[in-house]
């Protein structure tokens, strides 16, 4: 079939212009895999090689930033910034700090932020940032300098109709406040440059729980859609940082019991349900490891390692940590528990082989594409109030948030009907996500 050959090349590029990018390659081939049908429907797409440019990046900067430690002693960390398509709107995604962040780690998320931010329905294009900085023990100050360091390379690159970064993994507020300082004092501008600001000086109220709420709100409304709600269901939630606390306190607000949480060294487990003041307590003030929560909830048990997670009954299973957490492995062992959904509040937390699984044992599953588009929504939100200098209630953006994320509940499973496979909501994002995005390279032509 021509299309066929069509993306097989397409693919084929990807491999050889991005060597050893095995995250990259990754996202690429789901969403090539997705697209074949939309290809054989649309020729014109195939013509001016909308494929072809939508995998190559419009812009890749990559940058040193040298910074001292608290002991005198010179750091030199390796950071970019992906600009990867702006057909919608400026450059919007988050940054990543993190030792394992090498440039195919950045791309990926900057792939799929592309097709995640054409779902909101909000102006933004897409494009991610990052460093393999390790914020973990580090003092406040050098926290400061590193982001003081990173910011004044980055300020000449973004600005508030040009790209907007914000949070991820290793970036929450503490770091936004030190690169939003550094970028107001080298540029001389209080602009919405940045999201996921302090509230008292231009952040969105909601922002802050918006990944996880959203997340919540996605699942729910396929749980409705399936008559089925999160009261008295079980849910495993992986991560214990931004998406993952939020999203416990919502499916704990809609009635639902977490059993799990984790981080990057194991999990804990509370079959009596996760207290998440204690969470709060340990990771949001005093930056300590998931494992201290069984010092004080005697039920609970805590468990090295991480993959272990998914073998714990469970309803529901959110995913909220980082890429390629939940394995073939991990999918079965829900299956063959009862699971009846998954959704990831993280990127790209399921592998491949992984998704087989969910979805050839007829396991609802919301890609993150989809079901983690709460947080970059949100941030459009704060835009929007940046731009009008008018900061909204509480109680506004989170029913905006609410209501985008029924929308793309809906868009996608129409998208998914429409080809033909209804209830694979991975091809539905894609096609939902990528036919904005090529209508618009059509419309704006060869750029
Ligand atoms: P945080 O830094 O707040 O928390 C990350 C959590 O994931 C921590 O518990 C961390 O544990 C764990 N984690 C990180 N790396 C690994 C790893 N290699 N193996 C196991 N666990 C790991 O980040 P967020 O909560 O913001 O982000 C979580 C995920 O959600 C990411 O995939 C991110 O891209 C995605 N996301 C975030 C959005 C946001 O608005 N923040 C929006 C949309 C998606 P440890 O402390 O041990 O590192
Ligand atoms: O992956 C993501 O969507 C984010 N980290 C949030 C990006 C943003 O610009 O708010």
């Amino acid at each position: 079939m021509a299309t066929k050959h069509f993306t097989q090349a397409v693919y084929e590029q990807v491999l050889s212009r991005n060597p050893g990018e095995a995250e990259f390659h990754q996202a690429v081939k789901e969403v090539l895999d997705s697209l074949e049908p939309v290809l054989e429907k649309h020729p014109e797409y195939v013509e001016a090689k909308i494929l072809d440019r939508l995998v190559e990046p419009e812009r890749q900067i990559i940058f040193r930033v040298p910074w001292q430690d608290d002991s005198g002693t010179f750091q030199v960390n390796r950071a970019f910034r992906i600009e990867f398509n702006s057909a919608l709107g400026p450059y919007k995604g988050g940054i990543r700090l993190h030792p394992s962040v090498y440039i195919g780690i950045i791309k990926f998320l900057g792939f799929e932020q592309v097709l995640k931010n054409s779902l909101t329905g909000l102006m933004m294009g897409g494009g991610k940032g990052g460093s393999d900085f390790d914020p973990k023990g580090k003092s406040d100050s050098e926290i400061m300098r590193f982001c003081q360091s990173f910011m004044t390379e980055l300020c000449r690159h973004i600005g508030p109709d040009t790209d907007v970064p914000a949070g991820d993994i290793g970036t929450g507020g503490r770091e936004i406040g030190f690169m939003f300082g550094q970028y107001k004092r080298i540029r001389n501008e209080f602009t919405g440059v940045l999201t996921g600001k302090g509230l008292d000086w231009g952040g969105s109220l909601v922002r802050t729980e918006a990944t996880g709420y959203g997340l919540v709100y996605i699942v729910d409304e396929l749980l409705k859609d399936n008559k089925k709600s999160f009261k008295d269901m079980t849910v495993s939630i992986s991560g214990s940082g931004n998406v993952a606390i939020f999203a416990t306190e919502k499916v704990q607000q809609l009635g639902g019991k977490v059993v799990t949480l984790s981080d990057s060294n194991g999990y804990i487990h509370d079959p009596d349900g996760i207290k998440l003041d204690t969470v709060k307590q340990i990771k949001l003030v005093e930056r300590k490891r998931i494992k201290e929560y069984v010092k004080i909830h005697k039920n609970a048990t805590y468990t090295e390692g991480c993959s272990g997670i998914w073998n714990v009954k469970c309803d529901i299973a959110l995913p909220c940590a980082t890429q390629n957490e939940l394995d073939k492995a991990g999918a079965e062992a829900l299956v063959k528990n009862g699971c009846i959904a998954a959704g990831e509040g993280a990127n790209m937390p399921t592998t491949p082989e992984a998704v087989e699984v969910f979805q050839s044992n007829d396991v609802w599953f919301l890609p993150g594409k989809a079901a983690n588009a709460g947080g970059v929504a949100v941030s459009g939100l704060e835009m929007a109030q940046n731009s009008q200098r008018i900061p909204w209630t509480f109680e506004k953006a989170d029913a905006e948030l609410k209501s985008i994320m029924v929308t793309i509940y809906k868009n996608i499973s129409e998208a998914a009907k429409e080809y033909d496979c209804p209830n694979d909501f991975v091809a539905g994002a894609n096609i939902a996500g990528f036919i904005k995005v090529a209508n618009t390279m059509l419309a704006q032509g060869l750029v």
